[in-house]
């Protein structure tokens, strides 16, 4: 395991990717502040070149690790500790979608959003990751799977509650599935 700076971690997966034995299984583990907002250009560069790596985004809508603050992914009236009146898109912007944007690029070979607010979920989000990997096992390109995922203390809600805001507000809008996937374009 190697510890890349903040945002870094695509750039530094596809050194390795080339310096390694290439059966190694190489994947970040990312968070949305690191990868959409300080590690943007790493990510969307790692995908144009379709490194035959798996980036796992864990997309919870918060810089949760610094306390709170608004993240890329922050939805429209959603409140962090930078826009505490929840986000205005006038005044902060507007969110990324990034299963979707990186969905037109024609590196990445396989890019599905999941979530893991109940059992089902988590199963499903299991069962995505392990085609990920076995992808780069057969050295298909680039696999990307976006978690939806929550963030209770930030959120100031219980363990429970997330959940909930996980599953009716953060997955209507970041909607669950596949958003490209070159195996089924070969058939
Ligand atoms: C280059 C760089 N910029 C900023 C920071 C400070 N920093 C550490 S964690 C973090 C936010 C992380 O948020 P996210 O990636 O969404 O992960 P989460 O904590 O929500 O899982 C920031 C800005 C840093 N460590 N390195």
């Amino acid at each position: 395991m190697l510890e890349a700076a903040h945002g870094r971690a695509p750039a530094v997966a596809s050194a390795i990717r080339r310096v390694v034995n290439p059966e190694n299984m190489i994947f970040t583990y990312q968070g949305d502040g690191d990868l959409a907002s300080i590690g943007m250009a790493e990510t969307v560069h790692a995908c144009m070149r379709g490194e035959n790596i798996t980036i796992i985004f864990i997309n919870n809508g918060i810089y949760g690790m610094t306390g709170g603050q608004m993240a890329p992914t922050t939805m429209p009236g959603e409140k962090a500790t930078t826009c505490v009146y929840g986000r205005d898109p006038k005044v902060n912007g507007n969110p990324v979608r990034m299963a979707e944007m990186l969905a037109t690029l024609t590196g990445p070979a396989y890019i599905e959003r999941v979530s893991v607010y109940d059992v089902p979920h988590v199963n499903k989000a299991k069962a995505a990751i392990k085609k990920a990997f076995q992808m780069q096992m057969e050295k298909k390109g680039l696999s990307f799977i976006e978690v939806v995922a929550n963030c209770p203390t930030n959120y100031h809600m219980t363990a429970l509650e997330s959940m909930k805001f996980v599953k009716e507000k953060a997955c209507e809008f970041y909607p669950l599935g596949v958003f490209k996937d070159i195996t089924k374009e070969e058939k």
